[in-house]
């Protein structure tokens, strides 16, 4: 049995950015907490406030050690900053995140700063459902600017892209190089992409690959029926992924990384990209609860009818589509 918590003192305390009313808001997400719709109906007010950038790619590519550099730009300029580490790939908290806490502890005793690792363990919808409202839980804390640090690769940087107003698509020389990440399906989702650990041999190779890669990708989805389909998709193929070289170690490239995000973030606002993405993005979420609610009835304390239906086909008594028609 669950402890019930008082819903509208914890976002209180958190719009007044008590950090650990902030903390226990992002566990009833990552918990999918029957008082979620609560919380979620109380935040919704201050939802699209924040500045929402996934930073994405291989593992060890330097996605911590970039974030806590831009954090660190970003509160020098006075922004209240949300890092939302999301592990994808595994159910518990694991080794990457607590070196993430480390590499974060320059910024664990800011108060302008939240830092958050989030597993999705018992979210039925995944990361596509708890990260966006995760978000919202910082933009309700007041953060300017919500930075998504995704571990992993494939899939689950493909639902990151789609959280974030703008997607940084991280690589480094000598690992997952720019074929991989072709290969992955991850260089479409970049609308800036970052090559890390320049201070290695093969960082201009790397950018040339990547060059060479993303114009190739990008005249590829032109000629794809599902940009086509898509019109307003289509105006922004205006927008040019631009490559940004970065030593994030030293702090190196950070500033030219932030101009590239505030150009994107200023094009997106100029061709009405940014509305529609967010569009988007809601209209995904939705769906993923819907889906989940689906899912649900058909398990749990539900789970016999559906056991009872899939025996009937298999005896012949009944159909596939009648049974599920029946479920609906
Ligand atoms: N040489 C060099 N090393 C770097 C640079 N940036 C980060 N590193 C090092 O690379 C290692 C991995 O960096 P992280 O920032 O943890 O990488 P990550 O992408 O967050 O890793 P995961 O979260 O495990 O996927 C660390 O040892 C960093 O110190 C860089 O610009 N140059
Ligand atoms: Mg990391």
């Amino acid at each position: 049995v669950r402890r019930q918590v008082d819903v509208s003192d914890l976002v209180t305390r958190a719009r007044r950015g008590e950090p650990r009313a902030v903390a226990r808001l992002i566990t009833l997400v990552e918990d999918d907490s029957p008082q979620l719709q609560e919380v979620a109906t109380q935040i919704a007010p201050a939802s699209g406030t924040a500045q929402v950038v996934g930073l994405t790619g291989a593992p060890g590519v330097g996605k911590s050690t970039t974030t806590s550099a831009l954090v660190k730009a970003m509160r020098g300029a006075g922004k209240k900053v949300g890092v939302l580490a999301v592990d994808p790939s595994s159910p518990f908290t694991g080794g990457a995140l607590l070196g993430d806490r480390i590499r974060m502890q320059d910024h664990a005793t800011d108060p302008g700063v939240f830092i958050r690792s989030m597993a999705t363990r018992g979210h039925l919808g995944g990361l596509a459902a708890a990260a966006p409202q995760a978000v919202r839980v910082l933009e309700a804390a007041g953060c300017d600017v919500v930075l998504v640090e995704t571990v992993g690769v494939g899939q689950s940087e493909v639902e990151v892209a789609a959280l974030a107003d703008t997607t940084v698509v991280m690589l480094a020389p000598g690992m997952g190089d720019a074929v991989q990440a072709a290969k992955a399906g991850i260089l479409e989702i970049g609308d800036v992409f970052c090559v890390n650990k320049a201070d290695r041999e093969g960082a201009d190779t790397t950018v040339r690959e990547l060059r060479a890669m993303v114009s190739l990708g990008r005249s590829a989805h032109a000629s794809d029926h599902k940009a086509s389909a898509d019109r307003r998709e289509s105006a922004e193929s205006a927008w040019r992924p631009p490559i940004v070289k970065t030593v994030a170690s030293r702090e190196e490239g950070i500033d030219e990384l932030l101009e590239e995000m505030r150009k994107h973030r200023e094009w997106m606002a100029a061709h009405d990209v940014l509305r529609e993405r967010r569009v988007k993005r809601a209209a995904a979420e939705i769906e993923a609860l819907v889906l989940r609610t689906v899912r649900m009835s058909l398990s749990g304390p539900h789970g016999p009818r559906l056991r009872r239906a899939a025996e009937q086909v298999v005896s012949g008594e009944l159909d596939p589509y009648t049974a599920a028609a029946t479920l609906n």
